[in-house]
């Protein structure tokens, strides 16, 4: 596993493939997952009927829609409506329709990692609900904190959705909302789902469906690892596996060798050897209690103004405004 000189890790993706791959035990990070293909995969997750995810939070939106908008509506300057990883926009457009309907003042600004989904997105609203003020944008969460900072002439409104936050380990979720905070005044919301803690069943079969649409989400790491980085992957040779835990809320998503093999990245000028069962570490998918997320919250300078559920109790909704005065 040596470098040649001559290869550049010059992309964040090729630092990170690297680094994952050259690690013991070896990871990849799951936001790579969302290419073109990627992020068709995930549409066809949320269409399953195992992934209680989506449907559990558009019923929490659609049962809450006239609460969540009296929260977010500011004064008479109306409000900025930031979402982090908009995705198709499916679920919000059920909000977007009734502050539209209601003629409140604001602007929707989809933020999303796939330049793909914000064109769709912004294609599918001037066409659906024109009305709407739409501003989308491109760029990953951590970098997009920099540009909130912007939005400080009226109500903003952060909303990140679909339980994204449970791609990140405690500390980092921390960080993440920690740095959000620091983008809010007084009177902002932080809205944000929150997938919880429920039969350890129910949760394994989400990420385990038996078509294998979850498997080949997966697995498009190791396409997309080919197709840029000329690898050599066999696809074949690879299985999803699945695994949660119950006391700690985390189900982790692997790609496990069936057989011991090597792989070429030639871009890299990297050669990969896998022992017969190794693993590679692609996803973590957090699941909360109450108790987590108020930890969550406190640690990060937030505080809870008020949650909302759907009607299995799978899933919540959290309002946030900043501590009034921390450590007070
Ligand atoms: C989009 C990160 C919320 O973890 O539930 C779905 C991604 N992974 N099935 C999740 C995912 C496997 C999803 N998030």
């Amino acid at each position: 596993m040596i470098l040649s000189s001559a290869t550049q890790l010059d992309t964040p993706f090729k630092k990170d493939v690297f680094e994952g791959l050259t690690s013991e035990p070896k990871y990849l990070y799951s936001k790579y997952i969302y290419d073109q293909a990627g992020d068709k995969l995930f549409q066809d997750i949320m269409a399953l009927p195992e992934y209680y995810l989506t449907n559990c939070e558009l019923e929490i939106l659609t049962l809450h829609t006239k609460a969540i908008a009296n929260l977010f509506k500011g004064d008479a300057n109306g409000f900025d409506l930031i979402e982090l990883g908009a995705g198709d926009g499916k679920k919000t457009k059920v909000l977007l329709h009734h502050l539209s309907k209601n003629q409140i003042e604001f602007t929707y600004k989809p933020i999303d990692i796939s330049e793909n989904a914000i064109d769709g997105l912004t294609r599918t609203l001037a066409k659906e609900i024109p009305e709407v003020n739409v501003d989308g944008e491109t760029g990953e969460y951590f970098e997009v904190l920099e540009r909130l900072q912007n939005f400080k002439s009226r109500k903003k409104v952060i909303m990140v959705l679909g339980s994204n936050i449970g791609n990140l380990l405690h500390p980092r979720a921390i960080q993440f909302l920690t740095k959000l905070g620091e983008t809010m005044s007084r009177d902002d919301i932080l809205f944000m789902g929150f997938d919880q803690k429920k039969d350890p069943q129910t949760i394994l079969d989400a990420y385990n469906d038996p078509t294998g649409v979850t498997a080949a989400f997966n697995k498009n790491l190791l396409v997309r690892i080919n197709r840029e980085l000329e690898g050599n992957f066999d696809i074949s040779k690879f299985k999803h596996w699945e695994v949660y835990d119950p006391e700690t809320g985390t189900a982790k998503s692997y790609l496990v060798a069936t057989e011991a093999q090597r792989v070429r990245l030639e871009t890299l000028d990297l050669d990969i050897s896998f022992d017969a069962w190794e693993t590679i570490h692609t996803e973590i998918s957090q699941k909360y209690t109450d108790k987590i997320v108020a930890w969550l919250a406190e640690a990060s300078g937030l505080r809870i103004e008020t949650s909302f559920t759907d009607s299995h109790n799978y899933y919540k909704n959290y309002a946030f405004k900043k501590m009034k005065d921390p450590k007070a």
